[in-house]
């Protein structure tokens, strides 16, 4: 008992003598006071949480701009073209090739929101490494996709991309990097969008590291041959839109993909119209896991037939958001039951650790689908963070 009053006592003291300081000086009246102008700002936003800095307080968990986990804020094509960075975050607001419900082109707003929690300067505790002591981490914004012609919005990403690509990574490592150009680019991770932005940016990232092995997570196959008629109102004369149901179709055709079915499916569950569509799987270049894969092998056995089907290839990953089931993540085009849960797909993920992962998307998250505890957001942020310390571990050197 006196112990403790007289610990209680020594706090007064100390909180005393700040003051007296000025450390901390608080005006007494609230109006009419000239007191505010020698406030020090710093010190009293920056009180909670330790942290002297001016950034704190645009940094803490609810307050500031959204950016995705915090990331700084860049003008990446314009007045900061210059600046360097390891990874680049890049929205795709693109809607308009889906088959059912719309409302993608809110993702990236949405996974950023979801990602208020997350922050690339904690402590990655599975990984066992903190984001920014491996990787300069910026947020680009979104890429300006035009509504109304989706050639023109899909070129305007795939410029994009490209752009963002071709520079040069801040870091280098000791060794070759494995691009064709021997040089370190930064890595992209797209948040879209519809997953048709798959297809420009398979684009950007063949051109730097040549065809590429794509782990991609989904309920569905989305390597659809278009039709042609009877079957489909487009003439044989006439070129066939790209949809977020065929972008692999186009991207095996353009040869972006790796060769001998070194590219793999993992959560497939969706019905589908005739057999021939897994046949036009295979000749696309995949291989299938399918989501009841969890119970049959569970997430160790989903892992090792990733890693035996890409082996040590430079790797893309894209996941679609309906590989989570609907009750983890709702929000979303063409929710499938069935799907893993998010712990699933983090055991999954984080069992990649080693592979060449030079670059990856998360899409078809389409907020206004998501409950009010954005479920379906804060899922997709907290992928992107598992697919930013997989590019934390592992650096594109051969
Ligand atoms: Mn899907």
């Amino acid at each position: 008992m006196l112990a403790s009053l007289r610990l209680a006592a020594a706090a007064v003291v100390v909180c005393q003598a700040a003051q007296a300081l000025g450390y901390i000086d608080y005006p007494v009246g609230i109006v009419n006071t000239d007191a505010y102008g020698a406030l020090n700002f710093s010190a009293i936003f920056a009180a909670y949480g330790g942290d002297k800095s001016n950034a704190r307080w645009t940094r803490s968990d609810f307050n500031g701009l959204t950016s995705f986990a915090h990331a700084p804020p860049v003008r990446c094509f314009g007045a900061d073209a210059e600046t360097e960075y390891d990874v680049a975050v890049l929205g795709a607001p693109f809607d308009t090739a889906t088959s059912f419900r719309p409302g993608a082109r809110f993702g990236p707003n949405g996974i950023r929101q979801g990602s208020r929690r997350i922050n690339i300067n904690h402590i990655h505790v599975d990984a066992k490494l903190r984001l920014t002591d491996e990787l300069e981490i910026v947020d680009c914004g979104d890429v300006p996709m035009v509504k109304n012609d989706n050639k023109v919005a899909l070129r305007q990403l795939e410029l994009a991309n490209a752009a963002l690509l071709s520079s040069t990574a801040l870091r280098s490592y000791p060794g070759k990097s494995i691009a064709k150009d021997g040089k370190f680019h930064p890595r992209v991770l797209t948040l879209g969008g519809d997953h048709t932005i798959t297809l420009p940016l398979l684009r950007g990232v063949a051109a730097i590291y040549g065809p590429i092995s794509v782990i991609h997570f989904d309920s569905h196959l989305d390597t659809s041959r278009p039709r042609q008629l009877p079957d489909s109102p487009w003439l044989p004369c006439e070129e066939q839109p790209v949809g977020h149901g065929s972008y692999f179709y186009y991207a095996h055709k353009e040869g972006l993909l790796a060769a001998d079915n070194a590219n793999i499916h993992v959560g497939i569950r969706s019905p589908i119209d005739s057999w021939q569509k897994y046949m036009d799987d295979y000749e696309v270049g995949f291989v299938i896991s399918h989501a009841y894969d969890i119970e049959e092998v569970g997430w160790k056995g989903i892992v090792k037939r990733i890693r035996d089907t890409v082996g040590d290839n430079p790797v893309y990953i894209t996941l679609d958001i309906d590989v989570i089931d609907p009750g983890m993540s709702p929000a979303t085009g063409t929710p499938e039951i069935g799907g893993f849960t998010t712990r699933e797909i983090k055991k999954i993920l984080q069992g990649l650790a080693g592979l060449k992962v030079v670059g990856a998307d998360i899409v078809e998250v389409a907020p206004d689908y998501d409950t009010q505890a954005e479920v379906t957001q804060i899922a997709a942020a907290n992928i992107g963070w598992e697919l930013m310390a997989l590019m934390a571990k592992t650096p594109l050197t051969e």
